[in-house]
Order: C-alpha cells, then sequence, then structure tokens
C-alpha cells in the first residue's frame, strides 16, 4: 500500500525518484494521512501559547506516530533507499532556543497522543536559532533559512488585522499538524506576515532593525538582547498574542460561545511571561465587544494561566511604560487599570504590575490576572514559593502548583534510540509507550546479567553511531572504549561549563604527575553562547583550545578527548543523547529551573552527575543514592550566601592550590599559544574577580564526584549496566504524558 501511494504521488516508480522527491512524497504522505485523524473539538480548549516551539524534525516522528514508520522504512529498503538518509535532507525547524521551546513541543506531542484537544499559537519565524560553525577556536552565526519549498508548515487562507504602533498589519495563519501517537491530531498555529524580506540579512545574523514591516518575523531572538532587539521583540509579541486572541475568539464563537461563557471554551496556558499581552488583549476585544470591565478581567483570568520557567532575576520580563506606549498604545490604558486592581488588593510595592520607575513586570500581571501560576520541577516552586515570589504567594496561595516537567518518550525513546526500545520492548511488551509507568517493570531484571550485558552491547553501539556521525559531519575520531561524559544545553554561566573545563583541567595535571583516571573519556560538550553574551562565547573557545591542546598532546590524548559538536540542535541531542554514560547536570543548586536534557539522558540509561537542583532532586529521590553521583553545595546554602553577599572568589582562588593552578592554566603558555589571549584573559579574571555561579565552592566535590563515577564505571561495567537499568525503569515519571496529565486534571479541565 505504501509503495503504491509513494508511485502516485511522485507519478514514477521508486527505483526512478530521487531522494528529494521520495522525501516530497513522504510529506505529501504524512500530510494526507493525518488529514484522516482529525477529530471535532467538543467542551473546553486548550490554547498552549509561546513564543517558542523548538520542534526539530518532524518526518520519522509522524511516522512513528501514524503507525507507518517500520512499513516506510522496510519499503524503502526494499528499493535500497534508506529513511535515515532522507531525514537528513529535512530541515530542522529550531524555532526555539532551547527548554523552553523543546517543552512546548513534547507537551503538544503528549496532549494529541492522550487525545485531548489543545492547539499550539506562536510565530512563523523565517530564520530560527543561528547556525553555530567553530573557525579559529571561535563560534561564528549564520542565519538558519529553515523555510524551504516542502514543509511543515502549510499556509491557510486565514489573516488577522493587528496593529502595532498606529500601523495596521496582516498577520498571516501558517498551520503544523501535530500527530499524536496512536491519537488524535492537534494544530500548531504559526503565525507570519507576508511583507518580512530574507534579503535584509547583511553580514552574519545582522539586518537592519528599523523596518519593522521587512523584519518582524525575520528572527527568533536568542535569549539576550540589544535595546533594538529588545523593542522588536515587543512587537512580535504582540503580533502572536493579538492574532492568536482573535483566532482563539472567533474559534470559540464558531462553537456557540457568547464570549461570558468563554472559560467554558478555552483554557490558555501562557509558557513564561512572553506571550503575557493575551492577559490585557484579551480583556482588550472583550470590552469592544460589550463586556464591561471588570467582567472581563474575571473572564480572562478564569481562562489564563501562567508557567514560570526561571528564577534569574535578570532573566524576568520589564517593559518601560513608553516602549508600550510607542508599540501598543491600545493597551496601556488596560495595563494601568489592571495596575490599580492590583495595588487595591495589595499595598505591597514587590507585587506591583508598574513599579515607580515607570517598568512593567509581565509577572506580576500574570500572577494576579491567571488563576494559576506554577514552577516546572518541585525544588523550582518551592523556590518561587520561599523566595523568589513569596509575597504573591501570601496573596494567592491557592494559585501556586507545581508541574514537573517531563518529554514525550516518542521521540526521546522511541525514534532516538530504536536498540533499547526494541530490548525494553522485549522484555516488558509495547504498553510502555504509552503508559510510562509500565517502564518501573524493568526493575525486575536488574540481575538477569543477559538483559545488562545486552545494555552494554546496546550503548556500545550508540556510541559507535555518534563515532560516525561525528567523524563524518566534524571529521573528528573518538575512542567508542572510553566512557562518554556529555553536557549538552545553552551555554550559560548558571549551568556552569566553566566547571567542565576546570575539571579536565584538573585532569590534565594529574595525568602529567602519573595519577592515571580509571578509565579513557570522551568529553563531549553541545552549546550555542547567545551572540551578545561575551562570557559565554569566551568559554567555549576556551573549550575548544584545551581540546586542541589535548590533542596535540599525546600523554593525555589517549585519557580525554575534548569534543564540541557544532550547531547543537534537536537532531544533534537525539545522536548525542543514546551515546551518553555519564549526563552532567551540573548546574548552581537553585539557578536551573528543572532541566530536562537530565530527563532525556536517565531514560536512555545514562547515570547522572549532577548538582541537587532542578529536577535532578526528582531524579535523585526516584533512583536512590547508589544509582546517581550528586555533590555540591545545596540550593539552600547558595541562597543564603546570596543574601550573606560574601562569597570572594579570590579567597577561594588564593586558598586553594588545586583551583589556583587549573584557573591559570587558562592563561598558561600552551593556552595562549593555542588560542586568544585575551578571550583567555577575560575568562580567568571573571572567575577569579566575580565567579557570579560560585563554581569554586564545589569544584573539589565535582573532581571526586566524577572520579567516584568513572572508577566504578571502570571496576564493574555489570554494576553500572545495573545502575543504568534503574535510571531506565524509573525514568517514567518524566513522561511528558504524565505532565500533561496534571495540567489537564489540576488546571485545564478539557
Ligand atoms: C528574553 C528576553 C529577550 C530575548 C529572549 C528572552 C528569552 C528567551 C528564551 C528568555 C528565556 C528563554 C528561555 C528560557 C528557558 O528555556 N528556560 C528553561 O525552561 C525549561 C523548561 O521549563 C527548564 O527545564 C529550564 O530549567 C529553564 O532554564
Amino acid at each position: 500500500m505504501i509503495e503504491q501511494r509513494i508511485e502516485a504521488i511522485c507519478h514514477k516508480t521508486i527505483d526512478n525518484c530521487s531522494d528529494e522527491e521520495l522525501y516530497s512524497a513522504l510529506l505529501v504522505l504524512v500530510k494526507e494521512e493525518s488529514g484522516q485523524h482529525v477529530t471535532p473539538v467538543t467542551g473546553r480548549k486548550l490554547y498552549y501559547i509561546s513564543a517558542e516551539f523548538l520542534i526539530g524534525k518532524l518526518l520519522s516522528n509522524n511516522l512513528i506516530n501514524l503507525g507507518l514508520y517500520d512499513e516506510v522504512r522496510d519499503c524503502l529498503k526494499s528499493h535500497g533507499k534508506s529513511l535515515a538518509q532522507l531525514e537528513e535532507m529535512e530541515p530542522e525547524p529550531s524555532l526555539g532556543n532551547g527548554g523552553l521551546g523543546r517543552l512546548a513541543s513534547c507537551f503538544l506531542d503528549s496532549l494529541a497522543t492522550l487525545n485531548l484537544p489543545g492547539d499550539g499559537i506562536g510565530l512563523r519565524y523565517h530564520c530560527g536559532l543561528f547556525h553555530q560553525s567553530f573557525a579559529d577556536g571561535v563560534q561564528n552565526e549564520s542565519p538558519d533559512l529553515w523555510l524551504t519549498k516542502d514543509c511543515w508548515a502549510d499556509r491557510t487562507e486565514k489573516t488577522y488585522t493587528v496593529r502595532l504602533a498606529d500601523r495596521e498589519y496582516s498577520a498571516h495563519l501558517y498551520t503544523i499538524s501535530v500527530i499524536g501517537y496512536e491519537g488524535r491530531v492537534n494544530r500548531l498555529n504559526l503565525f507570519d506576515i507576508d511583507t518580512v524580506d530574507e534579503a535584509l540579512i547583511r553580514e552574519g545574523i545582522s539586518f537592519d532593525k528599523t523596518a519593522i514591516d521587512k523584519n518582524l518575523t525575520l528572527f527568533l531572538y536568542p535569549d539576550d538582547s540589544d535595546d533594538d532587539g529588545r523593542l522588536l521583540r515587543i512587537y512580535q509579541q504582540y503580533l502572536m498574542v493579538s492574532a492568536g486572541a482573535q483566532l482563539i475568539l472567533e474559534e470559540c464563537a464558531g462553537r456557540g460561545c457568547d464570549f461570558h461563557n468563554l472559560a467554558d471554551y478555552a483554557a490558555i496556558q501562557i509558557n513564561d511571561t512572553h506571550p503575557s499581552m493575551v492577559i490585557p488583549e484579551l480583556i482588550r476585544l472583550l470590552t469592544q465587544k460589550g463586556i464591561g470591565f471588570e467582567e472581563a478581567v474575571d473572564i480572562v483570568t478564569q481562562v489564563c494561566a501562567y508557567t514560570n520557567h526561571t528564577i534569574l532575576a535578570e532573566a524576568l520580563e520589564t517593559w518601560p511604560l513608553a516602549f508600550l506606549e510607542k508599540v501598543v498604545p491600545q493597551l496601556v490604558p488596560v495595563i494601568r487599570q489592571l495596575d490599580e486592581m492590583a495595588k487595591s488588593r495589595s499595598e505591597d510595592a514587590s507585587t506591583a504590575i508598574i513599579d515607580d520607575d515607570g517598568h512593567v513586570h509581565m509577572a506580576h500581571m500574570d500572577i494576579h490576572f491567571t488563576h494559576s501560576t506554577n514552577g516546572v520541577a518541585a525544588l523550582h516552586t518551592e523556590i518561587l514559593k520561599d523566595s523568589e515570589l513569596h509575597n504573591f504567594y501570601e496573596l494567592y496561595p491557592e494559585k501556586f502548583n507545581n508541574k514537573t516537567n517531563g518529554i514525550t518518550f516518542r521521540r526521546w525513546l522511541m525514534a532516538c534510540n530504536p536498540r533499547l526500545c526494541a530490548l525494553i520492548e522485549k522484555l516488558i511488551g509495547p504498553g510502555f509507550k504509552k503508559d510510562a509507568s509500565q517502564l518501573r517493570r524493568l526493575a525486575g531484571f536488574k540481575n538477569d546479567t543477559w538483559v545488562l550485558e545486552q545494555l552494554i552491547q546496546i550503548k556500545t553501539a550508540n556510541k559507535q553511531d555518534l563515532a560516525r556521525w561525528l567523524y563524518s559531519s566534524q571529521g573528528i575520531s573518538v575512542n567508542t572504549n572510553a566512557m562518554f561524559s556529555i553536557q549538552s544545553k545553552r551555554l550559560h554561566e548558571y549551568k556552569r561549563q566553566q566547571l567542565n573545563l576546570l575539571y579536565l583541567i584538573h585532569q590534565y595535571f594529574e595525568i602529567k604527575a602519573g595519577h592515571l583516571p580509571a578509565a579513557p573519556m570522551v568529553a563531549v560538550f553541545g552549546a550555542k553562547a547567545a551572540p551578545a553574551y561575551t562570557i559565554a562565547k569566551d568559554i567555549i573557545h576556551a573549550l575548544l583550545t584545551l581540546s586542541r591542546v589535548f590533542a596535540a598532546d599525546a600523554q593525555v590524548s589517549r585519557w580525554i578527548q575534548i569534543v564540541l559538536v557544532e550547531n547543537y540542535n534537536v537532531s544533534a541531542a537525539e545522536k548525542m543523547i543514546p551515546a551518553c554514560d555519564l549526563s552532567e547536570q551540573i548546574s548552581l543548586a537553585s539557578k536551573e529551573a528543572s532541566g530536562t536534557g537530565n530527563m532525556k539522558f536517565m531514560l536512555n540509561g545514562a547515570l547522572t552527575l549532577g548538582t541537587m537542583d532542578g529536577a535532578n532532586v526528582e531524579i535523585a529521590d526516584l533512583v536512590g543514592d547508589e544509582n546517581i553521583y550528586i555533590f555540591g553545595r545545596s540550593s539552600k546554602q547558595v541562597i543564603h550566601r546570596y543574601a550573606a553577599r560574601d562569597y570572594a572568589a579570590a579567597d577561594w582562588y588564593e586558598a586553594d592550590p588545586n583551583i589556583r593552578r587549573a584557573v591559570d592554566f587558562i592563561t598558561g603558555d600552551a593556552m595562549c599559544a593555542a588560542g586568544h589571549r585575551e578571550s583567555l584573559t577575560r575568562l580567568r579574571s571573571e572567575l577569579i574577580s566575580k565567579d557570579w555561579f560560585q563554581t569554586f565552592p564545589d569544584f573539589n566535590a565535582y573532581v571526586v564526584r566524577k572520579n567516584q563515577a568513572i572508577a566504578d564505571y571502570a571496576a564493574d561495567p555489570m554494576l553500572w549496566a545495573r545502575k543504568a537499568l534503574i535510571n531506565i525503569s524509573e525514568a517514567g515519571y518524566f513522561s511528558s504524558d504524565r505532565t500533561i496529565a496534571e495540567y489537564n486534571n489540576e488546571i485545564w479541565h478539557l
């Protein structure tokens, strides 16, 4: 059947088709097939509104979820074609920075799989997150023009008028089908304007920031930005929320809603503060339809819920009222009224929406005017309640709740690790694909030597796959008999890639002194630094330079190889994670809201080396002390130290010869000969004078714990495999199906 359909779409036999033609044909086939699974909405429907959806490639995932993957793969194979190779042709839609955007995509997959009506609302950026390449030890950025002829996003006839800075724009709706695993089909709605001009892009990723009609949806902004960029972000955000709000009202009206009862028809989840303007925008639209202001506020509060993804104060969005006056003057009277209402509810200045400097605090508006505020891991929610948002918690204790993040097992196990998936299915049957809690049954095999040997073999085969890919894409050869430690996530000081760097330097000295590690190690990194984030780029440079220094030293390179994967993205993650032994989750305790990479590694049989931060805490609770490597100061100690303001990095540097030796190496002869003195010097000074994320106090504990992990790995592979099995068996809790079921039971009630 598959063969006939492909040939009908192409008007020729599979043997005569090029890879491009086959890829196009499969796209058409999936779209046709998904059309069969669209079911009408009854009752309340969810709108997950987010500036980012880091969807990744869709072909394999869609085929898996439609139950067609094996058939298509085998059919192509019988004609000497490879599905994996076709997949390489698919441009990856990188419409997100990292965890927050990827979470949104996992959630859409789970919504459709659980047969819940839930659509996404976002933006169709012409360029996703920049493409990263390395040259001369430095990160370079180039535009990621992902929109090609064959694209999952279909242009519709629908447009919505949006007023920005006293001009009207037409927001055009594009849709991508979200196909659940043996489930329903939902929609990702992405807005764009027709006048965007890709020719505006100049050198690298710079572009003319003045012409809004030409640049509005041209780029996804990296998670920092200059002031021009910030202004453009408000334009983007408003385009998304205004068109989104109109779409929601139109759909609900189409189903018989009279707007007074909007909460019976719609639930809106606000993904961090980026879409927060949806609150005043909906109030504005409802009052235009004749509903009184106070009732409109009540309706919107009932409909909307807010998720917080960060505790870094500098990441909480505030906009100068003057910016908003310029871009969205129609919202300002609404925001002022909301601010007055907030001030009448509490005299505490820290809970105001508009502060004394005329800044609008988006998160404050969210908490006052939605019915639910949630954190994304147990520890994160506790920190929000106890410190960061404590005054709000006192005002509205009933609004605060936790929803520990999750990941879709369809992409992060079934698609990326077919070997492990097949073994699990052989042992416990296929039920875990839809009911992840069944993975617990794997624990029954913890003393089964055949199973443990299989796990070891699978890991080795996955390492060989990764090694082949590293060689073909970057010309790097790695030792697949080594332990693979992987730290892959955005480059951020709080995530502490620099701590890993200091460890590697420490090991260099140990090897030179004849203190050899228990096993050889490949230390893999995947990380993009925001283009304007200087220290993050310095850390990348130091890692690339250290990698060169090690490679040139036969004595050291026998034991440690450092690999930086270029352009880390979802597809790269899918290749790296199944090959990992040791998952590096070493953020400064209290700073990583949850982390979701930690869950993906665990599910694929890696052991976590981590601090008691984010969801690591829950991983540690589930697997027990003997199946995880925890180190470092606790979040309480860290929060206390910040409050006391008594951390002086220089004192630690002076007092600890190991720290001093590692830090000084950064600007030593070997590094300066292989890299750039200016960048290396800046990094070293930053560490000694600031070390804002307290790497020094955790340094020795990290070295000890990591070397313990290597020793355990080397001493008894079967015991290590047993720990890996326990990790896999406990990973069920981190299925996004569980997370979405909780959102639905406690917040949305779809
Ligand atoms: C803000 C202003 C201007 C430009 C960009 C931004 C911006 C963009 C993206 C700020 C933050 C983000 C993304 C944040 C993010 O990814 N947070 C992560 O969310 C994950 C899902 O909940 C958590 O697992 C991570 O711990 C958290 O860091």
